[in-house]
């Protein structure tokens, strides 16, 4: 087929491709200075890249040996281009196989995929209407869920206190603090180590203009909820929840009542980790909502010295997502945050202690049932006097040695994955986890290697993949159009912004369908080391 960069050739050839791709690349784009590799898969071993302005050959080059990449039992030659920095969309050509989604190389290239994953964040807002324009289509719910929510499951009789607004969790409507809360703490991170951009990014919020950064308005919906899930002598409610997974009706219409689900010391530790980075967080813009949250915070830090013990959730008579992480981990990011917001040295202590107890201090992932990193990244990062110079330094070694192995195993696989052969429930989401790691090992001691891989984790995300499809509904090229999402699936028509989970047991295993919610599900977990991702990467 000729190669004719117009709009309607982009629609042809994207027929043409509802077969897999055999040229898989990052579908949004590459910064201008970045390493930029194509995956090939077949025959062909000489490749032009094409300018979509005038069709010129700006590029060619020979597509690398064969080598097996073992997880999809796939033969991938590598396209190197990096040499070509001009702004501008191309289209890269394999003689004999065909012809790539058309890509972009710009600094500015992630600027609209983080505003629209900030965008499906506030689409998940519930308790309150939503409405988006995208991309000529809008997607709206009214104001939902205003019944948060009842206490019969927590002692309190056939009565209702308010649990209103927080982000709905993923394609089911539910609330669940464990997952709230990391959600909002990677987000908060993200915003310590990249507000100096972020401030400025304008996300059309309803609360734009009120003198605090949007990137901040946005989770504060989601600590507003939070603040409304603790009780009275600190503890923390699990979830708020219908008993059961509801239908594929807009939130609006879901009138199944939802229940405060008994306390867990995760949820309690947790909380009491986010609260404290959102006093620092704030201080600047609302101190009076700063107060608020750091008293609540020491509030549910001193109920958990005063009770060591881990407590799971009481989760009888829910089949609704149990998240039944466990405490140790959680107490550890508490203390340490509680220490970074107020300097005093009982939670340093504390902190360290627990530290020294865990074997190796930085584990491989983070997500809701691990925060250990989190609780790492921030002790390491900390410029306040008086850490355990031993503790600094073997975990120190400890996240650089982790860094560095997924640095080597992003290198070794045949799409640059920096989770290698890893895939579970998830595993998306934990691809752009990698990020915040590597990130971080960079600040503490920078490699260009570092930064490389932090950019394999898009190129992964956005169609350097099997699929060669971006896993983001809405962005780059052939995105879900089906995922486990009841808003998506009520209006016929995927809801843009969202990372979906990916393949398992193996990475083929896939599908765009609805139905498979275990790998087409998205998530705020996900969607948050997305939105980590994609604020070490805009341009601002
Ligand atoms: O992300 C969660 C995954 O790690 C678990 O294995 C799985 C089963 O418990 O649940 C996933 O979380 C789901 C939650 O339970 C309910 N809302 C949707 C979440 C994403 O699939
Ligand atoms: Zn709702």
């Amino acid at each position: 087929m000729a190669l004719v960069i117009t709009t309607s050739a982009i629609f042809v050839a994207q027929s043409a491709y509802a077969q897999v791709n055999p040229i898989r690349l990052n579908t949004i784009g590459y910064l201008p200075d970045s390493q930029k590799l194509a995956s090939i898969v077949g025959s062909g071993d000489s490749f032009t890249i094409i300018r979509a302005t005038d069709h010129a050959v700006v590029y060619s080059g020979t597509v690398g040996p064969r080598a097996l990449n073992v997880d999809t039992n796939e033969q991938l030659g590598v396209a190197d281009f990096s040499s070509v920095r001009e702004p501008g969309q191309y289209i890269l050509e394999v003689k004999g196989a065909g012809t790539s989604p058309p890509f972009k190389i710009g600094s500015d290239v992630y600027d609209q995929p983080f505003r629209v994953a900030m965008m499906g964040m506030y689409l998940w807002r519930c308790g309150t209407a939503v409405s988006v324009t995208y991309d000529g289509k809008t997607f709206a719910h009214d104001a939902c869920h205003l019944d948060d929510g009842w206490l019969d499951f927590v002692g309190g009789g056939h009565n209702h206190k308010d649990g209103t607004k927080g982000w709905h969790d993923a394609g089911d409507y539910n609330k669940y603090v464990v997952n709230g809360c990391y959600s909002a703490g990677v987000m908060l991170q993200a915003w310590e180590h990249f507000g100096a951009r972020l401030k400025s990014v304008p996300l059309k919020l309803p609360e734009s203009g009120n003198g605090t950064p949007d990137f901040l308005n946005e989770i504060r919906w989601e600590l507003g909820w939070l603040l409304t899930m603790q009780m009275e002598d600190g503890r923390v409610y699990h979830k708020l929840s219908t008993q059961r997974f509801g239908g594929f009706i807009k939130p609006e219409k879901e009138k199944a009542p939802r229940f405060f689900v008994p306390w867990s010391s995760a949820a309690t530790a947790d909380f009491a980790a986010v609260m404290a980075m959102a006093a620092r967080d704030y201080q600047p813009f609302d101190p009076a909502f700063a107060k608020r949250c750091l008293e609540a915070a020491k509030k549910s830090e001193a109920y958990l010295l005063a009770h060591p013990e881990d407590h799971p959730s009481d989760q009888n008579g829910f089949s609704t997502g149990p998240y039944a992480a466990r405490d140790p981990s959680c107490r550890l990011w508490a203390d340490v945050e509680l220490w970074e917001t107020t300097g005093e040295a009982q939670y340093l202590s504390d902190f360290q202690t627990r530290a020294a107890r865990l074997g190796h201090k930085v584990d491989r992932t983070a997500g809701w049932g691990n925060v250990t990193d989190l609780a790492m990244y921030a002790y390491l990062l900390s410029t306040r006097a008086g850490r355990d110079p031993a503790l600094v330094s073997s975990s120190r070694a400890d996240l650089l040695a982790v860094a560095d192995q997924v640095v080597k195993t992003s290198s070794a696989h045949g799409y640059g994955r920096p989770l290698g052969t890893a895939y579970y429930w998830g595993c998306n989401g934990d691809v752009a986890q990698q990020v915040e790691t590597l990130e971080v090992a960079h600040r503490l001691s920078p490699r260009p290697e570092y930064r490389q891989t932090a950019l394999s984790a898009l190129n992964y995300l956005f169609g350097r993949n099997c699929f060669g499809r971006s896993m983001v509904t809405g962005l780059g090229y052939q995105p879900p159009l089906h995922p486990h999402d009841r808003r998506s699936g009520a209006d016929g028509f995927a809801w843009p912004g969202y990372l979906v989970g990916g393949g398992w047991p193996h990475p083929m295993d896939w599908r765009d369908q609805q139905e498979n919610y275990r790998v087409n599900e998205i998530a705020i977990n996900w969607n948050a080391t997305l939105i980590y991702a994609l604020a070490d990467v805009i341009d601002g």
